[in-house]
């Protein structure tokens, strides 16, 4: 039982599962996390050095006409341990935590987006499984070179046939027949750094000893092994990364190089994306602070009708967007950056929400900036379109944000899915069962008396902790009625999932503002904390008309129109209409 008596969702550590439960676990949001004076300083001080390299050093628009970083600029990356940022101490690197991590991220993504990418594929899913799941033997083979930038790590799981379908790979690794290798075979897409990586992580698919059953496993391949890579993709944007297929014909891996267990290798790659997209995160969010500069300095100085332009209320509209919108976006990342340095165990639906809200909020934000600058934002001489081209990619790697909607929806509905299921057990032996079928009674008579109730926001706020009150009480009876209505066949329903991810996107950022605004008041009063305040009011009054729109279209929606619309069109294999017809 709660502080106020209400019962615990199955899964009480992740505060979005909690939600899709009808629960607001406070004391997992508050107070909001900080990095403790020292920390703070050697960040800062980490900032500032990595600042005034990427300035003084890091030329992005050259980076993106010749499609390479300069060997001097990785080199400078490397000195600096930026390729070490999260390796522990004892093995070489700089031991930040993700706080930090994604404290420094933000600077380099919004400097240059290749240079970010880079990186991020080295250290955020490249060697990453290696720091969550490698043994003591595999961390102090590998770390110390892949600390210092020696060694460049990538992350090697998309195949040709299979994206978003993971754990549908098609790379076979068989066992060696005096059982001291694995021989690996099959090909990768669109690995980041795959040109020039030494150290992959692996996934593959194999026969399990035991129950002959497919199984993934997550292997440490080195280059030397016979790794061997295609040319470099033609890209969009991020054109300085290397972007390569890899291949792996019969590469001889050590047995000692499984990465986790043999079989669990979904889990390691679960694990490692879990982790990652938080990189993501801050990439977008350093992005985005980086295009309100330049949209700032531009409105500043162009005049058009006498008038500056940021005098014109459209443009004050769009300002006003892009800050409420980055301090959501930074809010929320920080906040999960905060669980996981405290060791929270569950943050895959949290950290989904933050790389597809990060990705979108820097879609928005870079194409609005883009149009703030009109003309010249079209022009390669000035840095909009390359940024807004840079952008595009976090929409789809990392986990594409439709999967990724589908992810948060159902992995929230598995919580209440399971409760229920365990309801109509115990109805099924109500003498065995009948302590939960009380809790769940009485669970159910305090839902549909009261919702649950903020104790911790600052009464500033209190208005726009009423817009996250109702609308978690408006999501859990949604889930609930949906669970009931539809069954396992949630998993089909993607117009509902889309729906639900929505609603949850907004309530995670809505709390994650008022946490980070209720701390900021506590210390700094209301005047010294006026941007806190106002940036969540202008985020929260826009989130409260999203989610009043997407309630409202969970009994009244066109589904099915679109749905046959869609299906119809199919036939005609285009839009088949013409006015000459
Ligand atoms: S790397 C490639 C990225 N690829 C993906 O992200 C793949 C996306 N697909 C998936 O995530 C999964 O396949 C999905 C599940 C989610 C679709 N955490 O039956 P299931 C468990 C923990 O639902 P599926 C790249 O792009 C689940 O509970 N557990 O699975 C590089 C269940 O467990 P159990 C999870 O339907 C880019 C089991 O797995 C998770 O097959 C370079 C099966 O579940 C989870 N998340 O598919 C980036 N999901 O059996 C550089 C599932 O116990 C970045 N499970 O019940 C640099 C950034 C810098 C910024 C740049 C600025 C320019």
């Amino acid at each position: 039982m709660t502080r106020r008596g209400r019962l615990r969702p199955m899964s009480d550590t992740s505060f979005m599962k909690s939600m899709f439960h009808g629960v607001i676990s406070e004391e997992l949001i508050f107070p909001y996390p900080r990095m403790g004076t020292e920390e703070a300083e050697n960040c800062r001080l980490m900032v500032d050095t990595v600042r005034r390299f990427l300035d003084d050093k890091v030329d992005a628009a050259k980076i993106d006409e010749d499609h390479e970083i300069p060997e001097e600029v990785l080199e400078g990356l490397k000195e600096l341990g930026l390729f070490g940022l999260q390796i522990p101490e004892e093995h070489g690197g700089l031991g930040l935590s993700n706080t930090a991590y994604s404290r420094v991220g933000e600077e380099v993504a919004g400097h240059d987006g290749s240079v970010a990418v880079t990186l991020g594929a080295h250290q955020s899913i490249g060697l990453k499984g290696i720091l969550l799941f490698g043994t003591d033997a595999q961390k102090e083979q590998y770390l110390p070179t892949l600390a210092t930038g020696e060694k460049v790590a990538a992350f090697a799981l998309t195949e040709p046939s299979t994206g978003s379908d993971a754990a549908n790979i098609k790379t076979k690794a068989e066992l060696s027949e005096d059982g001291e290798h694995y021989i690996l075979n099959g090909s990768k897409l669109w690995i980041t750094n795959g040109g020039f990586a030494d150290v992959f992580t692996v996934f593959a698919r194999m026969a399990s000893e035991d129950d002959n059953k497919p199984r993934i496993t997550a292997f440490i391949v080195e280059r030397e092994m016979g790794v061997k890579n295609g040319p470099p993709e033609k890209k969009l944007g991020i054109c300085g990364s290397s972007t390569t297929s890899i291949y792996l014909d019969d590469v001889r891996v050590p047995k000692e190089n499984v990465l986790g267990e043999v079989g669990r290798g979904f889990k390691v790659a679960m694990g490692v994306l879990n982790n990652g997209r938080l990189g993501l995160a801050s990439g977008c969010l350093g992005m985005c602070k980086r295009l309100i500069a330049l949209a700032i300095e531009r409105i500043g100085e162009r005049k058009a009708f006498n008038k500056t332009l940021g005098e014109f209320g459209m443009i004050k509209d769009k300002i006003a967007g892009m800050l409420a919108r980055t301090y959501a976006l930074e809010s929320m990342t920080y906040l999960t950056c905060g669980m996981m340095d405290r060791g929270v165990d569950d943050y895959s639906l949290e950290s989904a929400i933050c790389k597809v809200y990060g990705s979108e909020t820097l879609w928005w934000v870079v194409n609005e900036t883009l149009q703030i600058a009109a003309g010249i934002g079209y022009m390669k001489e000035y840095p909009y379109e390359r940024m807004l081209r840079d952008a595009r990619i976090n929409l789809i790697f990392e986990g594409t944000n439709e999967i990724l909607r589908a992810f948060i929806a159902l992995s929230g509905f598995q919580g209440p899915g399971n409760e229920l299921k365990e309801v109509a057990k115990a109805l099924r032996d109500p003498i065995k069962g009948f302590g939960l079928l009380r809790d769940f009674a009485t669970k159910k008579v305090r839902n549909a008396v009261s919702q649950e109730k903020m104790a911790r926001v600052h009464p500033l706020l209190s208005r726009e902790a009423v817009v996250l009150e109702e609308n978690v009480a408006h999501l859990s009876r949604h889930v609930e009625n949906t669970l009931r209505k539809h069954g396992r066949d949630i998993m089909l329903k993607q117009f509902v999932q889309k729906r639900v991810a929505d609603v949850s996107i907004d309530l995670y950022a809505t709390a994650a503002c008022l946490s980070r605004a209720t701390q900021a008041i506590e210390k700094h009063g209301t005047e010294g904390a006026w941007r806190h305040l106002e940036y969540t009011r202008v985020f929260v009054e826009g989130a409260r008309r999203r989610l009043a729109a997407n309630v409202a279209m969970f009994e009244d929606n066109d589904d099915e129109l679109r749905k046959a619309t869609a299906v119809r069109t199919y036939a005609d294999a285009k839009y088949a209409l013409d006015l000459l017809d």
